[in-house]
Formats: structure tokens, C-alpha cells, sequence
């Protein structure tokens, strides 16, 4: 990256050396990752370019907005109703980290069996390498897993931190508590932006995220077809990056993007051959720069037509009703739809098995990696009852447990060719 943007970042109080030594390694794992596959999509440029300028233009075009008075907004959960903050035309930035380079950091003040993506995002902070972490005003935490709860009191030391706090049941009680937290939270953007939301400025917030949703939506559909007109891991990237991008903007690109598939599909274009093996990933998110598993199934001649992650199908999943004329019907939609994301934090979490087999169906899916990040109890716990119910419908499950390192790349891989190797004879 150019180095135009140092003074940005000394500005911002980062560690320039260690900063260095982070963006030092991104290019080559990078091109090893991405720029060598085969018939890549043209329209990936956009967000190739997205990537490399992820700690120079995005930085500097927030900022601006930052300097003109718009609020910041550092988030961490799908969960978050980010409507409130585009309401008051703030920006909204997904924190969520996927490297083990800053794990060694996050390890000096958090329990070392913890699960790796919090350790990630608190190394962020400690060692100040990241950008976003430095400009956004506060951050929203959310009472998920019991990791991250805790976090959170400990994350507020350091920035401003509010919690919302999420109930972990579906029933009618659950979402008067779930409504109730939206309106604090509606407060509390209302206080920090000083602005009203009114329901006018929200509905036009509802239809910037459905949009956005619609886009990725369009291209998960696209990744059904046989060949698959786009890699895992370009959709993979491009659901990362929604949590950083001008939502228009990315809405814009994402559906360009999706017609240049669209035409692939009509010529019977690919970049796998017809017929290669498909798989379904669900579990844990996948925040950038993580690519590992995608990278090892896709090395291995299958090809990943979906997640059943918060990096994938559950950000995206489900629209608000856009039709909903007071503020107290928008929370209500607003409070429905996130209730219906199936994270492993709540129980029962029946829908969620449902799910992932209509996924796998829609998909055409030849099978399905349970995916989950060490010391997440959640969704370990879980992967029993959806490999019970993947089982019962034929489907055949491989469930691995990984961190961000690398270190465990070559024992992954095996398992996965043997897998890759049992559903195709
Ligand atoms: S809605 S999955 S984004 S909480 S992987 S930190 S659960 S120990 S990230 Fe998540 Fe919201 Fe749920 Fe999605 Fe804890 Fe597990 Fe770590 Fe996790």
C-alpha cells in the first residue's frame, strides 16, 4: 500500500512498525489465495482493489465523513441493527478479525482458551494496527456468547463500549426484550449523532441495508448453478467486505458483479469444470483476512457454494418489510428479522438445522464441513445436532475445528481430500 497514508495513520496513533509487519505478509498470502485461480469474474477487480486499499482510501473517505460530523460505528455482530446507524447517516464498520497475528496480543489480557476471533479483535486494539479501530467514535458489543460478553467490559477500557443485550430464547417474551433494546439503542445513536430518527430517515435506512441484502442475495443465488460461475473464496471476500464498504456503493458493485455471472451461467461458463464436488460450509464467521478453509476445499478440486455463517447466508438472509409506515412498526420488522438469524447463542436452535439443509438442497451440495473455531462452545456443541439431522438426510458431514494459523493447514487438507474422496466414489 502506498505509502501516501502513513501521516494518516500516525495521525491516528497506530504503531507504524508493527503496522509494517501486518500489511507486510497480506500481498503474498493474497495473490497465493486469490490472483492465481483460474477465470476469475472481471467485476472481482472492484473488490480486489477494495481489499488493498482497505487501510488507505476507506480509512481516509471515513474520516472525511467523520471530520463533516457523521457518527462511527465499530460493530462486532450480525445481530447489530445497523438501519439505526445509516439512519442518522453514520457509518457502520464491522470490527470482527480473522488473523493470528494479533492473537499473541489479545493473549496478554484474555484467557489463552479463548475462542481466537476475540483474541484477534482485542490484539487489534492492544497492538493499534488497525485503522478502523482508531477512527470509530464507540463501539456496540452485544451479550452473544459468554466470551464476548465479558470482552466487552474489558474492550470498554479502551474505547467506548455499549452492549446491547441480546435474549437467548425465540419466544414472544424474547422479542419485547429484543424490541426494547432496539429503541435504547435508537437512544443512544439519537444522543451520540444528535439527531432524531424519524421514521422517515429509517425506512430510507431499512430500504439502503434490504438492498445491499438483495445484491448478495443475487449472488448466492448464482453460486447454485453447475459450473459455478464464482469461487468460494471471491464470495467469501466480498461478504467480508460488506461489513467496511459505502453500502451503495458496494449494493452497486455486488449487482454488477452479478450480472457479469449471470451471462457465465447462460454461456455454461465456470470457473470449476460441471460436476465438481460442492460443498456447504456452516459454523463460525470468517472475518477478514481469514481464507483458510476456503482456500485448502477449493486447492482440492471442490468447490464452496455457501456459507451457513455470519460471514455469509445469516448477514444476509431475510429482508425487512419495507412497508412498515410508524417507528414503532419498523423496530417491530427491524426486531423480527434479526430474530430469525439462527446463531448458535440461543436455544433451541432448531431453525437452524432447517436451515442448513434447505441451503444444502437449494445449493445442490454433495456435502457439508461443519466449520468452528476453537473454544467457541456454541457452536461446537452444536455441530451433534446438525450432523444428526445432515446424517438423516443423506448428507454426508465432515466437522473440523481450526484457529487462524496455519499450522494446522496440512492436517486440514488431509481430512479434507479424504472426505472429498469418500463423497465422490
Ligand atoms: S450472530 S456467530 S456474529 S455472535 S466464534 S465470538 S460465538 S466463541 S461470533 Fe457471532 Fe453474532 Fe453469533 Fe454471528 Fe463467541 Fe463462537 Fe467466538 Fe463467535
Amino acid at each position: 500500500m502506498s505509502n501516501a497514508y502513513r501521516e494518516m495513520w500516525r495521525d491516528l496513533g497506530l504503531d507504524l512498525e508493527r503496522h509494517d509487519a501486518f500489511l507486510a505478509a497480506l500481498p503474498g498470502a493474497f495473490s497465493e489465495v486469490f490472483l492465481q485461480q483460474d477465470n476469475r469474474p472481471a467485476g472481482m477487480a472492484y473488490f480486489d482493489n477494495l481489499l488493498g486499499e482497505a487501510h488507505g482510501r476507506r480509512v481516509e473517505e471515513i474520516l472525511a465523513h467523520k471530520r463533516a460530523g457523521r457518527l462511527v460505528a465499530g460493530t462486532f455482530c450480525v445481530f447489530v441493527p445497523e438501519e439505526l446507524i445509516l439512519a442518522v447517516d453514520g457509518v457502520s464498520v464491522g470490527l470482527c478479525a480473522g488473523t493470528q497475528f494479533t492473537v499473541p496480543a489479545g493473549e496478554q489480557i484474555l484467557p489463552r482458551n479463548l475462542c481466537p476471533l476475540i483474541k484477534s479483535l482485542v490484539g487489534f486494539k492492544l497492538e493499534r494496527i488497525c485503522p478502523y479501530f482508531q477512527v470509530v467514535d464507540f463501539l456496540v458489543g452485544e451479550t452473544t456468547c459468554d466470551g464476548k460478553k465479558k470482552t466487552w467490559e474489558i474492550l470498554n477500557d479502551y474505547v467506548p463500549t455499549y452492549v446491547m443485550e441480546l435474549p437467548q430464547r425465540k419466544e414472544a417474551a424474547d422479542l419485547a426484550l429484543w424490541e426494547g433494546e432496539i429503541y435504547r439503542f435508537k437512544e443512544e445513536i439519537e444522543r451520540r449523532s444528535g439527531q432524531k430518527i424519524d421514521s422517515e430517515k429509517l425506512n430510507a435506512a431499512i430500504k439502503k441495508a434490504n438492498a445491499r441484502r438483495a445484491a448478495l442475495q443475487r449472488l448466492y443465488q448464482a453460486r447454485r448453478a453447475d459450473p459455478v460461475p464464482i469461487s468460494g473464496k471471491d464470495a467469501l471476500l466480498i461478504s467480508q467486505l460488506a461489513f467496511f464498504d459505502d453500502p451503495d456503493r458496494f449494493t452497486a458493485q455486488v449487482n454488477a458483479l452479478c450480472e457479469e455471472l449471470e451471462d457465465r451461467i447462460a454461456r455454461g461458463e465456470g470457473v470449476t469444470s460441471k460436476g465438481a464436488p460442492r460443498l456447504l460450509v456452516t459454523g463460525t464467521p470468517m472475518p477478514l483476512p481469514y481464507w483458510k478453509l476456503h482456500h485448502l476445499v477449493e486447492k482440492s478440486g471442490a468447490v464452496i457454494i455457501g456459507e451457513e455463517t455470519c460471514t455469509g447466508s445469516r448477514y444476509f438472509a431475510g429482508m425487512v418489510p419495507e412497508d412498515g409506515e410508524t417507528l414503532s412498526q419498523q423496530v417491530k420488522n427491524l426486531a423480527r428479522r434479526l430474530l430469525d438469524i439462527n446463531c448458535a447463542c440461543f436455544t433451541p436452535n432448531t431453525s437452524r438445522m432447517e436451515d442448513i439443509l434447505r441451503l444444502a438442497r437449494e445449493g445442490k451440495a454433495d456435502g457439508v464441513i461443519y466449520y468452528s473455531l476453537q473454544f467457541c462452545q456454541t457452536y461446537a456443541l452444536e455441530a451433534r445436532q446438525v450432523e444428526k439431522a445432515l446424517r438423516e438426510a443423506g448428507l454426508p458431514v465432515l466437522c473440523l475445528e481450526s484457529d487462524f494459523s496455519e499450522k494446522d493447514a496440512a492436517q486440514l487438507q488431509t481430512r479434507i481430500e479424504a472426505f472429498l474422496e469418500m463423497i465422490t466414489s
